[in-house]
């Protein structure tokens, strides 16, 4: 779409004009700095503004843009009052005190995507859920390029949706977040998914409700519904006279699995695709992700084939079940993405021999009880850390021994001296990482270096003890009891 066309649509679709609006920018991070290129090819007239007294972009963005105002340090209301539309991002929550003033006075609030939406008319497909949005997201986007089209991968995945405009492809794959979604008026996207609905963000949000209802809003528009049938609330969402497409792991669905003879099968209706064996990631979670592609690559008319292939290749993403070494009949596995409790779940359930789960955070607001059954049933021990550590040592009330660990280098040495033979330590804290770490990559990181630290000369000698005799020596916190 040239510039004229994405002007006249932006007018039509949010009453933004290059001469007459005036548009605040809230946030300047990855979002902030795409917005305000974007704005700013458009010869819209814009100022940013940050709560934080120096964003650490703050510098580059100066020499890019030195004409831009940048307010920092705080929400000023005098910069909100005279915007007459908003685009915040994603982290800035709409409760802010300055934003409902803002809007209550009549300034439109808009997101990125909104923006990323009225610039394209080449197919989006967008992606959301409580987990899975990055494995789908990429998945999807490998699909893609083996049937040779020209892709463009972003949103919540790292890569702000209006920094792909560059890229000029031929079908967008955005992954979306609740927060992003929330504030989206004018996105259709051509296949939409909600790939399950789990507690999170509960800090942000009011309830799941109110979390189910934001990402409800990715099937906006007229392009086809993608129903994840084994999810009682993706189930809700199904709307009359659109076209939907199922997938299930656990029942008969559009894209469902099933046995033909000994071998289980990704299946498309009554067609084999492929074993599900032949899918090189750990989980049935990861079945279902895979189904989910393959409805969404139904939908906008990929082969079959193709994205079978794409799917033989796919190794996964780094810090999503990903194994780390196997020390002394010990395999430590890195699941550091596992920020809410259904992901841990999921990871949990994947085993059928007892592990000894590292875990913890920063709870985000959600209720750490929803984890005792998956603990209690697939879990040895747990080693807890970070902010909300009481919280699940409170949860487990009991069940099953807790040490508690300061950081991570301690909670793997604990977890090294109880780990037995044939046992795996999964890290999948169910919280976020902020609190102790920079971000998940951070936090998993992090766990991978003190694992591999353990068979470094040197190595501590509990550690060393530890894997001498497989007996475990630690004293639990609690068993039983709280510690
Ligand atoms: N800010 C304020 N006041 C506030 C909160 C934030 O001024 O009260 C400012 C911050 O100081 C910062 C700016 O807002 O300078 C950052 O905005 P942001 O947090 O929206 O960060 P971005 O860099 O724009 O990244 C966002 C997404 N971040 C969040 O949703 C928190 C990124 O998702 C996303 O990759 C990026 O846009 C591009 O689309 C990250 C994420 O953690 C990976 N997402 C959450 C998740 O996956 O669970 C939802
Ligand atoms: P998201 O982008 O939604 O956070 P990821 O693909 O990055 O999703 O995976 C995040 C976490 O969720 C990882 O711990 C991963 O093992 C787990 N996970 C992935 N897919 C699913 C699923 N379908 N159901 C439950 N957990 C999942």
């Amino acid at each position: 779409m040239d510039n004229a066309a994405i002007t006249a649509l932006l007018k039509q679709n949010f009453g933004l004009d290059p001469y007459t609006s005036k548009v605040l920018v809230v946030g300047l991070g990855n979002t902030g700095i795409s917005v305000a290129h974007y704005l700013q090819g458009l010869n819209f007239k814009f100022a940013i503004i940050d709560s934080r007294p120096k964003p650490p972009m703050m510098d580059d963005f100066f020499q890019k843009m030195p004409d831009t105002p940048v307010f920092t340090g705080g929400f000023d209301d005098a910069a909100f009052k005279v915007a007459t539309h908003l685009v915040v991002s994603p982290g800035v929550s709409l409760n802010e005190q300055a934003i409902v003033k803002a809007i209550a006075n009549g300034s439109k609030v808009i997101s990125d995507i909104d923006l990323f939406a009225s610039s394209v008319d080449t197919p989006i497909v967008g992606i959301s859920g409580s987990n899975g949005k990055s494995t789908v997201t990429t998945m999807l986007g490998e699909m893609a390029k083996a049937a040779g089209i020209q892709v463009g991968l972003g949103g919540n995945l790292g890569t702000p949706a209006l920094d792909l405009l560059a890229l000029n492809a031929h079908l967008y794959v955005l992954e979306l977040s609740s927060f992003q979604l929330e504030r989206t008026s004018a996105l259709n996207a051509a296949a939409a998914t909600v790939l399950n609905v789990s507690a999170d963000h509960l800090d942000r949000h009011a309830d799941i409700n109110e979390y189910a209802l934001e990402k409800q809003r990715i099937f906006k528009g007229d392009g086809a519904m993608i129903i994840n049938t084994d999810d009682p609330i993706v189930y809700e969402m199904q709307a009359k006279g659109r076209k939907t497409i199922t997938f299930s792991i656990t029942k008969n669905a559009d894209f469902h699995l099933a046995f033909r003879g000994n071998t289980e099968y990704l299946m498309h209706n009554d067609s084999c695709l492929m074993p599900l064996a032949e899918l090189p990631l750990e989980g049935r979670h990861n079945a279902s992700n895979a189904l989910a592609a393959l409805a969404l690559g139904v939908s906008i008319g990929l082969d079959e084939q193709l994205m079978c292939e794409a799917l033989r290749k796919f190794k996964g993403l780094n810090h999503r079940m990903q194994r780390i070494a196997e020390i002394r009949g010990v395999t430590w596995v890195n699941d550091s993405k596992a920020t809410n409790i259904g992901a841990c779940v999921a990871a949990l359930q994947g085993y059928s021999r007892k592990v000894i789960l590292i875990a913890g955070g920063d709870a985000k607001g959600a209720d750490m009880n929803e984890l005792t059954p998956a603990i209690k049933e697939k879990a040895r021990s747990v080693v807890v850390m970070g902010k909300d550590a009481e919280q699940i040592k409170l949860a487990i009330n009991g069940c099953v021994p807790v040490y508690s660990a300061e950081n991570m280098v301690q909670a793997v040495n604990i977890a090294a001296d109880i780990a037995e033979n044939g046992e795996s330590v999964l890290l999948s804290p169910a919280c976020a990482s902020l609190d102790q770490y920079k971000n998940y990559e951070d936090r998993g990181e992090k766990f991978a270096n003190a694992v591999l630290a353990l068979v470094k000369p040197g190595a501590s000698a509990t550690t060393s003890a530890s894997q001498r005799s497989p007996v475990a020596k630690r004293t639990p916190l609690a068993q039983g009891s709280q510690g």
